[in-house]
Order: C-alpha cells, then sequence, then structure tokens
C-alpha cells in the first residue's frame, strides 16, 4: 500500500457510524428546524459549511454556489475531496458512509480542527435524506467518483466517471418537495449567509451564482464574497449606513487559552448598540459566555480609561454597561470544541471557560487602542459620558412624574 493509500484508508475509517436516516424524513423539523424557508435555507448552509471546514483546516478556499434553474442547488470545493476507500466497518466507500449515514459528514478524528454549525451539525446526509435526488462527485486521486441517491438511498455503488488531476467535493441536491412547504430559493437568503460566511472566514472565496431567469444570450451573474480583512470589515459593513464616531474599527485575532477569539468593535454616532456574536460562525442570537466575556471587557477597559485618564473625573456621575454600548458595533467570534448551546432556539453559548479568553482578548486590544489614540479615546469617552448623563436625567424625569401622580 502507497502512502496515499494507506493515508486514504486511515481517513475512511475514521468516520464514526451512528443511526439511519429514516428518522430525518419522520421528523425533518427535528433536524433542520422547520419545513418552510428557513429550513429549505438551511439545506444549502450545511452543504456549505463542509466545505467551510475543509477550508478552516487549510485545503480549501474556493466555494462555488449555484441556485440551477429547477431551484437545486450546487455547491463545489476545491478540497481534498471527500475520501473515497473503503470503510472497513460498514463495507462501503467512505463518500457513500458520509452521504448516508446520519452524523457520519465530519468526525473523522479528533485532531482535525472541525467546528462547523450548520443544521447544529447534523451533517450532509440529512440533507440527502431531504432530497428527492443528490448527485455527489468527488476529484481525488487523480479520478472522479460519483454516487447518487433518491431521499437518501443510493442509486449505485460509487463509481469512477473520470481522470481529473484536481481535488474536490461537488454536491447537487434537490429538496424534496413532500417535505417542504417552499421549494424556491431566495437569492438574497442565500447571498446573506454567503456574505456572512465570507466575512467570518477571511481568505475563502465564496461565488454566487443564480442561474434561474437568465436572460436568453446574456450571461448569469455571478457574485462573489471574499473578506481579507475579515471581521474588520464585517463591523464596517454594518455600520455603512451610520455615521463613523471614530475612523478606525478595534481589532483582535488570536488565541486565548485554546480558544480562537476573533473581536472587531467600532462607534457611530447613533444611540444604538449593535453586537454580532457568533460561535462556530453560527450567529447566537441568545447571546452567552463569549458576550459577557466581551461587555466585561468593554466595561472594564473603558472605566478604567476614563478614571485613569481623568476625563471622568470632573463629572462625578455614575456610569453603568449600557453607557458604554450607545453607537457601538462590534463583532465577536470564537471557535468552540465542544460548544454548549442553550437557551429557547439554542442559540445561548454556555462553555464557562470561554468568558475569560473573550474579555482578556477585549481588554487587551482596546486598552492597546486607547493609549495610542488618545484623539479617539476622548470621543468615545465623552460618548459614553454623555449616554451616563442623559439616563439620570431619565431617571430623574421620570421620579418626578412618578411623585406628582402619587398626590
Ligand atoms: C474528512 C476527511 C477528508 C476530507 C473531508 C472530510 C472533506 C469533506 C467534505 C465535505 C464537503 N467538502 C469536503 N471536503 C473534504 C480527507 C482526508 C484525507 O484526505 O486525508
Amino acid at each position: 500500500m502507497s502512502e496515499a493509500e494507506k493515508r486514504d484508508d486511515y481517513s475512511a475509517d475514521n468516520i464514526q457510524v451512528l443511526e439511519g436516516l429514516e428518522a430525518v424524513r419522520k421528523r425533518p423539523a427535528m433536524y433542520i428546524g422547520d419545513v418552510g424557508v428557513k429550513g429549505l435555507h438551511h439545506l444549502v448552509y450545511e452543504v456549505v459549511d463542509n466545505s467551510i471546514d475543509e477550508a478552516l483546516a487549510g485545503h480549501c478556499n474556493r466555494i462555488d454556489v449555484f441556485i440551477n434553474e429547477n431551484n437545486s442547488i450546487t455547491v463545489i470545493d476545491n478540497g481534498r475531496g471527500i475520501p473515497t476507500a473503503m470503510h472497513t466497518k460498514e463495507k462501503k466507500s467512505a463518500l457513500e458512509v458520509v452521504m448516508t449515514v446520519l452524523h457520519a459528514g465530519g468526525k473523522f478524528d479528533k485532531d482535525t480542527y472541525k467546528v462547523s454549525g450548520g443544521l447544529h451539525g447534523v451533517g450532509v446526509s440529512c440533507v440527502n435524506a431531504l432530497s428527492i435526488h443528490l448527485s455527489a462527485t468527488v476529484r481525488r486521486d487523480g479520478k472522479i467518483f460519483q454516487q447518487e441517491y433518491k431521499i437518501g438511498k443510493p442509486l449505485y455503488d460509487v463509481k469512477v466517471i473520470g481522470e481529473s488531476n484536481e481535488t474536490g467535493t461537488e454536491v447537487t441536491f434537490l429538496p424534496d418537495p413532500s417535505i417542504f412547504d417552499y421549494t424556491e430559493y431566495n437569492f438574497d437568503t442565500v447571498a446573506a449567509r454567503m456574505r456572512e460566511l465570507a466575512f467570518l472566514n477571511k481568505g475563502i472565496t465564496i461565488n454566487l451564482t443564480d442561474l434561474r431567469n437568465v436572460p436568453e444570450g446574456e450571461a448569469p451573474v455571478k457574485t462573489v464574497f471574499f473578506s481579507e480583512g475579515g471581521l474588520r470589515e464585517f463591523a464596517t459593513y454594518l455600520d455603512r449606513n451610520r455615521e463613523a464616531l471614530i475612523q478606525d474599527v478595534i481589532y483582535f485575532e488570536g488565541e486565548r487559552e485554546g480558544i480562537p477569539v476573533e473581536v472587531a468593535l467600532t462607534y457611530n454616532t447613533s444611540y444604538t448598540e449593535n453586537i454580532q456574536a457568533y460561535v462556530n460562525n453560527i450567529n447566537t442570537h441568545e447571546g452567552g459566555t463569549h458576550l459577557s466575556g466581551f461587555r466585561r471587557g468593554l466595561t472594564n477597559t473603558l472605566k478604567k480609561y476614563a478614571t485613569d485618564s481623568g476625563i471622568l473625573a470632573k463629572e462625578k456621575i455614575e456610569i453603568d454597561g449600557d453607557d458604554f454600548r450607545e453607537g457601538l458595533t462590534a463583532v465577536v467570534s470564537v471557535k468552540v470544541q465542544e460548544p454548549q448551546f442553550e437557551g429557547q432556539t439554542k442559540t445561548k453559548l454556555g462553555n464557562r471557560e470561554v468568558t475569560a479568553p473573550v474579555s482578556q482578548a477585549v481588554s487587551e486590544m482596546l486598552s492597546a487602542y486607547l493609549e495610542e489614540h488618545p484623539a479617539e479615546a476622548r470621543v468615545i469617552v465623552e460618548k459614553v459620558i454623555l449616554a451616563a448623563r442623559a439616563r439620570h436625567a431619565a431617571r430623574k424625569a421620570r421620579e418626578m412624574v412618578q411623585r406628582k401622580n402619587v398626590r
């Protein structure tokens, strides 16, 4: 056996096998949230997430997504390609195992840095189960392999259909109309998620092409999502319609206590707060420990600066956490190996060990920025003090009205 074959053998065998697919068709909502527009779009995200994981592992930098004329979806990546060698336990190609066994997707081995969220990580087999037709094409080892499925069942064994010097995975699926209320994709919905993924995973090019209703004789429009600056550019994008209070985006990227942390923040002249917090590329709408860490780092650092710099001294005013967040736009992204999602919509991070690393990262980047940019620091602190004053005045006014009503 050659080294390459051994490696392939190894990766093929390391796929953990758990359960069957019938369960998914019986209770689709349990796996993809719902069978409406949201669930329909989740299918795309799940397939793309697998390619994102391959990119995060350092083997892929390009993902092409097509919305086809019949509302099927094609996702092509330039990764290593899903292994196709025989999986000894299952006596099937690893590709077939990945496509037909729930949870078989990526748990190849713990060393592989795998953090994708997707349908809460249920895997591409789930997409297969909910598609009337799916085709998987793998380019690797000089060959092109293919297998097709109907509602998750293979139509034939994995076969070689050609030769290729390239590597990668290509999946085309057509959602089952007997499962979904709607089967028509919304370009803007898909585009928004691809844009978000490009910001969250800098350096990956995601191309999105809508092949529906292309006028005769015209080329389809390809939209390219690519971010070199990551969250730094994400924050700028979020504030695109606001007036900036400071021109910079304060940015941190690194690892703290083994947890990859990326944070970007800036201030605009509005009074609203916009903090987007992500765990493994999933927007944690209900917040959690990473958001607490962010808030703690922000509040402590700004409070300390306001006090030490003397700007606060002449004010004699009590400032609290909310005052630091008026006009704040921020994005926090952490990658957590075993995330615990809690809350009503399972979008609240519960892992206690994440708070300190995020808080540290925010304190470090922010104190360094404030020290080096005294002019901007003053503008921020003055805005904070203004917010505190407004809050105190509002409370006084409320108390006055209430006192009058008592009489
Ligand atoms: C695990 C191992 C290997 C590739 C992949 C997963 C993989 C999965 C997907 C899903 C979509 N695109 C993908 N690209 C790669 C290969 C391991 C090896 O070659 O040693």
